[in-house]
């Protein structure tokens, strides 16, 4: 795993055939996974958007370094946008293979072939090697599974709730299995946003399919599949993280989008302790 290693040790120079091994390694990892992951209930790290950034990866890295008994998930949204996209999606997905048990990724709505065309990073992988190389992306996109959940109830996904949804057993069932979400239900989770309001769903301005939840949607959600506390990414807040719902649900982001934001990452402690870190 020559190959794997020099990724780790910073040769992020990559050549089409390392791409094709990451790829498919990942693949195979995850392709048997469920659409909901069981993670564990304390000592984990959750990352937001890192979109091509790669200081921001490289600064999880030295966490997974340091904090040696914690369990890091990455919440999707690797590429598009930023200056090193392919650079950083790969040590991502090295990342992931190196450390299997302890480094789970997560399917953003930037994972996605329809996304990818749009902001960047089909342009990017085609620019520099090809349309085959692109598709062994999206390979890998559409088998990341969509959240995870504890036994202590921890629940994350990229987006959010989505609406008509009262079990953990009916985000199982979807078929994930897709370059795009036709799924509703995997698409709102996806997408989704949460809104400091009393309503359950509302319109969002980011498309027909995407729904803001509110605090009914949220505690009801909460109440029937037992989540004490929820982690999301997918929106850009200036401190790199925010709280909703009286701290029930944090949204955490970890580029810096020029300066624009904190990188941040949240570690989750004991007794659902959240500490957020700068990365
Ligand atoms: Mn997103």
């Amino acid at each position: 795993m020559d190959f794997l290693q020099s990724i780790l040790d910073g040769n992020l120079d990559t050549t089409r055939e390392d791409i094709e091994k990451l790829t498919r390694m990942v693949r195979n990892i995850y392709r048997t996974k469920p659409n909901v992951v069981e993670i564990p209930s304390r000592n984990v790290f959750f990352v937001g958007d890192l979109h091509g950034e790669l200081d921001s990866i490289l600064g999880v890295q030295r966490l997974l370094l340091k904090y040696k008994t914690h369990s890091f998930v990455f919440l999707g949204d690797y590429a598009d946008r930023g200056p090193a996209q392919i650079e950083t999606i790969n040590l991502v997905l090295a990342l992931a293979l190196s450390e299997p048990e302890r480094v789970l990724m997560i399917r953003g709505n930037h994972e996605s072939d329809e996304v990818a065309r749009r902001y960047g990073f089909y342009s990017e992988v085609t620019r520099k090697f090809s349309f085959e190389v692109y598709s062994k992306y999206l390979e890998v996109f559409q088998v990341l599974p969509i959240a995870v959940t504890s036994s202590n109830g921890i629940f994350a996904c990229h987006g959010g709730i989505p609406e008509g949804v009262s079990s953990l057993d009916e985000i199982q069932r979807c078929n994930r299995v897709n370059q795009n979400f036709p799924d509703d239900i995997l698409h709102q989770l996806a997408w989704n946003d949460p809104k400091e309001a009393d309503f359950r769903f509302a319109a969002n301005s980011r498309g027909m399919r995407v729904k803001a939840f509110g605090r009914k949607a949220f505690n009801e959600f909460s109440e029937n599949i037992g989540v004490k506390i929820m982690f999301r990414a997918h929106e850009i807040f200036p401190e790199g993280f925010k709280k909703f719902f009286d701290g029930k649900l944090i949204s955490v982001f970890s580029a810096a989008y020029h300066g624009a934001a904190v990188p941040m990452v949240l570690r989750l402690g004991a007794d659902f302790k959240v500490e957020p870190m700068k990365l």
